[in-house]
């Protein structure tokens, strides 16, 4: 099994070597390909310089920020294209830490795809102020109630996916970025009757560099949810 970690990065160069490091010595099975949208801290030539001797991390260069979700579908392009059999996503600012990628991937023996849950028993969010600890809870009893979700934490960018998950759901139809991209994965997977697995995760803010997140992303995707429930994508048939 080969396994593809896609690292987005947008200013992340005081995380992203430290976590270069710490998600490769996870597993050997393990590679890493950071998706940088031209950071102007260098974070693109820190991993450049690190791909030097050290064949594991791989870098994708964008010209400028193009969005989470544009980042993630590039990673998905790229580990199809290279043929690994299933892809993880992970914040570059070790609110996800490495230290769960052993549980995430012992979950794939019997999913299609896992989250690093919040949500589930176990789980939970070390420092957020209670007004993040709010809108996070809101926006996921909001998603799964309109979508009719099973998924306890439908916002949690910290998954792996198969490869058969990503051939089957049209990614490149999801026209959203941010947390809608996140709520919309779910849910197409989810209409695709695949398996989706969650296991807890502790997650922390981050202590160093500075969050992307801009508060209109919010309204975006609340309407971005709606539009889904009385619209929803149509069914991928499956392979
Ligand atoms: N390539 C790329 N990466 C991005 C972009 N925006 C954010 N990121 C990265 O996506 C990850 C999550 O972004 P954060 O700023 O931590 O967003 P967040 O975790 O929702 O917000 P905080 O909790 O405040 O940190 C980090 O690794 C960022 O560097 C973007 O436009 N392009
Ligand atoms: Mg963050």
């Amino acid at each position: 099994m080969k396994s593809l970690v896609v690292l987005p990065t947008y200013n992340e160069a005081e995380n992203v070597l430290a976590m270069i490091d710490e998600v490769l010595a996870q597993d050997p099975s393990l590679e890493v390909l950071v998706v940088d949208d031209g950071s102007p801290d260098g974070t693109g030539d820190l991993v450049q310089a690190k791909g030097v001797d050290e064949p594991r991390a791989r870098l994708l260069r964008r010209a400028g920020k193009l969005g989470l979700g544009t980042a993630y579908l590039a990673g998905f392009d790229y580990g199809l294209r290279e043929g690994f059999d299933q892809v993880l996503t992970m914040d570059c600012d070790f609110s996800h830490k490495p230290s769960y990628l052993p549980n995430i991937l012992a979950g794939m023996a019997d999913h299609d795809v896992m989250i690093g849950s919040r949500y589930v028993p176990g789980g939970g969010i070390a420092n957020w102020p209670f007004h993040r600890r709010f809108l996070s809870r809101f926006a996921n009893f909001y998603t799964r109630i309109l979508l009719r979700l099973p998924t306890k934490d439908c916002t949690s960018g910290f998954r792996c996916y198969s490869r058969e998950v990503l051939e089957t759901i049209n990614t490149h139809e999801i026209r959203s970025s941010g947390y809608s991209f996140l709520e919309e994965m779910v849910y197409r997977i989810h209409r695709s009757k695949f398996r989706i697995g969650e296991t807890p995760i502790l997650f922390e803010d981050r202590v160093l560099g500075t969050s992307k997140i801009d508060r209109s992303e919010i309204f975006r995707a609340a309407f971005h949810v709606l539009h889904a429930a009385f619209f929803p994508p149509k069914r991928p048939k499956r392979g």
